[in-house]
């Protein structure tokens, strides 16, 4: 079981589908990137396919391109590798395509729920990319330059730049491998988090004008609106880590962001800094993620996604240590 089930998968079979969770970011971007290249160096035939676009700072790593759905729909394949995925569900429209397929499940996620033919998790990990790192060794494939971009990528973004607690010895030894590479951290770390834009900075600005926090002080929350985005020129996807902004906050427990998506459905993204388990609170609305940080899609209007939403931080809060 495990790591020697992986490695039968990919020596017994010569064309793979790969994917990661939908809205896929570094680890789940960095792990597809490293396994196309760990194929492509086995002799594979392999290719990428995702619902969602890949995001603009992780352009970097674009080793191979990044099939939609509809285009991977001639590809024929024998098994498809998910990656970085705690349920089948989570890549989205993909399922589709790989339903009857033989599933490889490489994850870190605890909760994963083993929905491969083979299953490889390590919840240890901190990261799907780490898992790579080790799969890269058992396959007796070198690692070179550019995998060890990948992996160095999902590690350092999966980890929050060194400082959630998936942050082990074991996936420092891995990255001071990875850096043995020549890789620059500092030009690494610049691509991913200082190309913002102007205008997204202008409806962070916006945003953190209007924070509120609840009656107990432990609890703070924003909105993005629709038409703060359209007077700043801005796409909604560059506002995606603004949560970390609320959480920067000495009192506060639980971070949270409304996403307006249109006058009845609401995205809401939730940061935890340890007491309340957040992952508890999404899933009661049908989200997913972890204790710590996860996220759900409600409908309703704002004002009353906003009100059950916080009531039930509230309630998770008083069960909580
Ligand atoms: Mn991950």
């Amino acid at each position: 079981m495990g790591l020697s089930e992986i490695k039968n998968s990919l020596n017994k079979y010569d064309r793979f589908l790969i994917t990661a969770h939908k809205k896929p970011e570094g680890d789940s971007f960095g792990s597809e990137m490293a396994m196309y290249l760990l194929l492509k160096k086995l002799g594979k035939v392999a290719v990428v396919v995702n619902e969602d676009l890949m995001p603009k700072n992780l352009d970097f790593i674009k080793f191979c391109d990044v099939l939609t759905t509809q285009k991977a729909k001639r590809f024929k394949f024998d098994a498809a590798i998910v990656l970085d995925c705690g349920s089948f569900d989570r890549i989205g429209e993909v399922a589709y395509l790989v339903q009857s397929k033989l599933i490889v499940n490489i994850d870190h996620h605890v909760d994963n729920t083993r929905f491969g033919d083979a299953n490889w998790v390590v919840s240890k990990a901190s990261s799907a990319s780490e898992m790579l790192f080790y799969l890269f060794e058992e396959m007796g494939v070198p690692v070179d330059r550019e995998v060890a971009i990948c992996l160095y990528v999902g590690i350092l973004t999966d980890t929050g730049c060194f400082r959630f607690s998936n942050t082990t010895s074991k996936t420092l030894e891995v990255c001071s491998k990875l850096l043995k590479f020549k890789i620059d951290p500092k030009r690494i770390s610049n691509l991913i988090y200082n190309r913002r834009s102007f205008s997204a900075m202008h409806v962070l600005g916006c945003a953190l004008k209007d924070l509120k926090k609840d009656d107990g002080g432990r609890i703070a929350w924003m909105r993005i609106m629709p038409q703060m985005l359209d007077e700043a020129g801005a796409k909604i996807n560059e506002c995606d880590d603004f949560i970390e902004f609320i959480r920067m906050i000495e009192s506060i427990e639980v971070a949270i962001i409304f996403y307006c998506l249109d006058e009845s459905k609401i995205r809401v993204s939730f940061r935890s800094k340890g007491i309340v388990d957040v992952g508890k609170v999404a899933s009661f609305f049908d989200g997913g993620g972890h204790k710590f940080a996860s996220g759900a899609e409600i409908e309703g209007s704002i004002e009353e996604v906003e009100r059950r939403v916080i009531r039930k931080v509230q309630e998770q809060m008083k069960i909580s240590p």
